[in-house]
Parts: structure tokens; C-alpha cells; sequence
């Protein structure tokens, strides 16, 4: 079969040979391919030329391998109730792979063309800790990045040496844009980054503190990683081979705070002053809801999000969860209906087209629990109410690290804590009266407050009483019987 090239793809309609890279993105995985390069290819299709997107994988040559042979073309399958679609998308103008090169990188990161330096590198890629939002200054990555600035490893350390270096060249900065599901991405990352620059020189982190922006965002778009089914569906209905498509859904949104001071590419996105209701609102509703579901569904054997939602008692945990326990806790951001988007998100998970699986999901808890989970946790305790499904959620998420599941068969659990939470997790047996103690005393997690508070302590411990005792289909059938 033919391949995807720019000799054989008929559609784009704008000619990818010129355009000027404008931004470089840091972790050019799917997400990236289906949510930020979407919007910058719309830009390029509109005639403004200055933003194409130089790409970088900070780990794995995988994505460039897949997409050098094909001019760096890749097809973004979109799919809602009634089918799927495909378009190509021609904004990603190459990807560097970081470790074979990192100098390359940061001479990408130093061109003046470039005005925005964007980053999915997940959760963990920024090397902090996820309680407090400070930079681990002991984590390996940034060890090294300390005694070798100029080939770094981690997304924070790339970002502190081209800052410099274009400072030293006497370039203007770039922007930071940070499009992970962190709480307060911005700050979080500028925080982050502040704190690296300061310890190779009080006058680098001055710099930073004063020339470098970190705008917000909140970011929202399901994509599932691809599958050999999505690559064989995808060339038959495209007529052209493409290694490394992505699927995603019809929906996406992107808030944004409009903060570029080198000036940005006319997304067609929300632009505000304050992101923090969006991103609360999506972080706790959809992510908390994810999470909770992929530690209580793959429990039950359920493969995917779409087959959790068919299961009408973890349907009805779902809403009870949204509608009970999270949305007392939420500023509604301006616009906003709250029922309809709930109701929305519903649809979305049940997406027939969307293969999302439950394991993938439950990747890196550590890193996301906090920001889905315990800070709705927190405000509900302020307000004196009940917890109940938030706490069967961090649950369910204790039993899936003890890494064995409900017939006895291993999980493949991927968490930059893994070996400390197995450890934990075997000291203490399938007890919950040793286990969630065992698991709470992790302070870069649970932080200080939680551990201590006997409401959540005890709420926690009975869930996960029940899931070891009962299993978790049998748990949140009881939950539906007792919250109705
Ligand atoms: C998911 C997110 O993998 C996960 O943890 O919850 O990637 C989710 O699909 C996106 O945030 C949706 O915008």
C-alpha cells in the first residue's frame, strides 16, 4: 500500500515545504498530535506561516521513527456516535529525539524563529512532587541535569539551559506553555523551573522569575494510544499507509491564559484571564472520574472506559461521584453550563469509536490523584460532607497497586513510585487496616493534613476493606444499594 508522504497526501491545504517553525514542543506524543498540533495546523491552513511545530521526544525514538518516512505527516482519526473521520495533519514539522542529541534540542530551542516552547510530557515529566508542586531537587533527572546543564534529561532542565542560552545570545525569551493536566500549569511549571534556573545561579532564577512567562491552560481531549486495529482501519479507509495515526474524539477544548508576550499563533481556543474554574472544573470532573474508573473498572475486568460506562452500577458510582461529591466543590467558570457539561462528558466516555483503555488510565496514580482526587477530597471536608465515592476512588487505587489483581494474576502497574508502593503494599498484606495506613504515610501524595484527618482515614479504610473482602464489582454494587 502506498504510504502517507507529501507526494501522495492530496488534502492539506497548505504546502508544509514553507512554514516557519514558530514553536517546539516537548513530548510530541499523541496527545500532542490530536489537541495543540490540530489547532496549529487550522492556524497554518489559515495563511499565517509562522507556527509550524518542531517536535521532541524527551525518551523514545518511536514517533520519529514512525514519522520521518512520511514527511512527518500523520493522519488525527476523529470519531463520535455516528462514525469516524480522517484528516491529515501537516503542522508537525519534524521531531528531534532528545537523549541521541541534546544539544540539537536545545539549538532548536534557541532559533530565533522559535517564540513558544510547549510541553506534554505527563505528570511526572516535571520532576516535582505532586503534593506540594515544588521541584524534587533529588530526583535523578534533575541530579544529573545539575552536574551536566548543557545535555540535559528532564523537560524542566531543557527549558532552564535554552533559556540561558538564548539569554547569553541576546535572543528574546519564549514562552512557556505547559499543556499537561497539572493543577495550575502554569505556575506550577514556572515554579519548577524558577527553582532549577536559581540552583545553577541566583541570577539565571532571577531571569526567569522576571523575563519568562508561563501562560495557564486547561486542555481536554480524549485520545486513546493507537492500535494495530486503528493503523489497518485507519489505511483502509484512507487509502494510504500511515505508521503512527492518532484517534481521538470528535470533541476537544483548550482554555488558555493570555499571556504571550512574543506574540502567538491565532488558536482557535478560549482565551481568558482566569483559568483556574476551567481547569478545576475539567480536572475533577473528567480526570477524577477517569481515574476512579480505571482503578474500579480494571478491577472488574472491564478493558475500557466505553465497557465501565455499559456497566450500569460503576455508571450510576460515576454520576453519584460527579453529581454528589465533586461539583459542591467547583467555582462554575463564566459560560458555563455545569449539568449540560457533565451530562456531555457521560456521552464522551461512552464513546463506541474510542478504545480507552482502563490500564492505560491508571498509569502514574501517584501523579494524578492529587489534583483529581484529594484536593475535591479536602474541600469537602471543609465543608463537613460526605466522601464517600472520592474515597472508594483513592480506594480502588490502593488496591490496584499492591500490582495483584482480584483472581490473583499480576498488574502491569507504570508509576514513577512503583517500587515504593509494591514495597509498602507487601509489607502490609491485603489488610486495609495495614495497607491504606501503609500507602497514606507517602507525604508527597497525601501530604501531611489528609493522613491526619480520621474522616478520610476512616472512609478510605472501609472502601478498601470492602474491595479486598468483596471485590470491586460486588463494592460498588453495594455503593449503588447504599447512594442511591
Ligand atoms: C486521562 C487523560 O490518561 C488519563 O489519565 O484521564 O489523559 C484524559 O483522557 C484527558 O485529560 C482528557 O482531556
Amino acid at each position: 500500500m502506498t504510504r502517507l508522504s507529501l507526494s501522495t497526501c492530496k488534502t492539506l491545504p497548505y504546502d508544509p515545504a514553507f512554514v516557519d517553525i514558530g514553536i517546539v514542543h516537548l513530548g510530541a506524543g499523541a496527545f500532542h498530535r490530536a489537541h495543540m498540533a490540530d489547532y496549529t495546523d487550522a492556524v497554518l491552513a489559515k495563511g499565517d506561516r509562522r507556527w509550524a511545530i518542531l517536535g521532541a521526544s524527551l525518551r523514545a525514538p518511536d514517533t520519529r521513527d514512525a514519522l520521518k518516512g512520511q514527511d512527518w505527516l500523520y493522519t488525527l482519526a476523529e470519531s463520535d456516535e455516528s462514525g469516524e473521520r480522517c484528516r491529515v495533519i501537516g503542522s508537525l514539522r519534524g521531531v528531534l529525539v532528545a537523549p541521541e542529541n541534546p544539544q540539537a534540542l536545545i539549538e532548536a530551542m534557541c532559533l530565533p524563529s522559535v517564540k513558544i516552547v510547549s510541553l506534554t510530557v505527563t505528570e511526572k515529566g516535571y520532576c516535582h512532587d505532586p503534593a506540594t508542586g515544588e521541584l524534587n531537587d533529588q530526583h535523578p533527572d534533575i541530579l544529573h541535569d545539575l552536574s551536566h546543564p548543557d545535555s540535559p534529561r528532564s523537560a524542566p532542565g531543557f527549558l532552564v539551559e535554552a533559556i540561558r542560552a538564548r539569554k547569553a545570545r541576546g535572543l528574546p525569551p519564549f514562552t512557556v506553555l505547559c499543556c499537561d493536566n497539572l493543577p495550575a500549569n502554569g505556575r506550577t511549571v514556572a515554579k519548577v523551573v524558577g527553582r532549577l534556573a536559581e540552583l545553577r545561579s541566583p541570577a539565571l532564577g532571577a531571569y526567569v522569575a522576571e523575563h519568562i512567562a508561563f501562560p495557564a491552560t486547561m486542555v481536554d481531549r480524549i485520545v486513546p494510544a493507537t492500535t494495530d486495529a486503528d493503523r489497518a482501519r485507519i489505511a483502509a479507509a484512507t487509502g494510504l499507509e500511515d505508521q503512527w495515526p492518532v484517534v481521538t474524539e470528535v470533541f476537544t477544548d483548550w482554555v488558555i491564559e493570555d499571556n504571550f508576550p512574543q506574540g502567538r499563533p491565532d488558536w482557535a481556543a478560549r482565551f481568558v484571564t482566569d483559568i483556574a474554574p476551567f481547569e478545576t472544573m475539567k480536572l475533577r470532573l473528567l480526570n477524577g472520574a477517569h481515574s476512579s474508573m480505571s482503578y474500579l473498572g480494571y478491577l472488574a475486568g472491564h478493558e475500557t472506559i466505553a465497557d465501565c460506562m455499559k456497566d450500569e452500577a460503576l455508571a450510576h458510582f460515576v454520576r453519584h461521584l460527579m453529581n454528589a461529591e465533586v461539583t459542591s466543590t467547583l467555582t462554575v467558570p463564566p459560560g458555563t453550563d455545569v449539568s449540560a457539561y457533565k451530562q456531555a462528558l457521560l456521552t464522551r466516555f461512552r464513546n463506541p469509536g474510542l478504545r480507552h483503555r482502563t490500564w492505560q488510565i491508571a498509569m502514574d496514580g501517584s501523579q494524578k490523584l492529587p489534583q483529581r482526587l484529594l484536593g475535591t477530597i479536602r474541600d469537602r471536608l471543609k465543608e463537613s460532607a460526605p466522601i464517600d465515592a472520592l474515597a472508594l476512588g483513592v480506594a480502588a487505587w490502593m488496591r490496584y497497586v499492591t500490582g495483584v489483581d482480584e483472581t490473583g494474576n499480576a498488574i502491569d502497574v507504570r508509576d514513577p513510585l512503583k517500587d515504593e508502593l509494591r514495597a509498602k503494599a507487601d509489607a502490609a498484606g491485603l489488610d486495609a487496616q495495614r495497607l491504606a495506613p501503609a500507602l497514606l504515610s507517602i507525604d508527597r501524595i497525601f501530604g501531611r493534613d489528609l493522613p491526619a484527618d480520621h474522616r478520610f482515614t476512616t472512609a478510605v479504610t472501609a472502601a478498601l476493606d470492602s474491595l479486598i473482602r468483596h471485590g470491586s464489582r460486588k463494592t460498588y454494587e453495594n455503593f449503588r444499594s447504599t447512594h442511591p
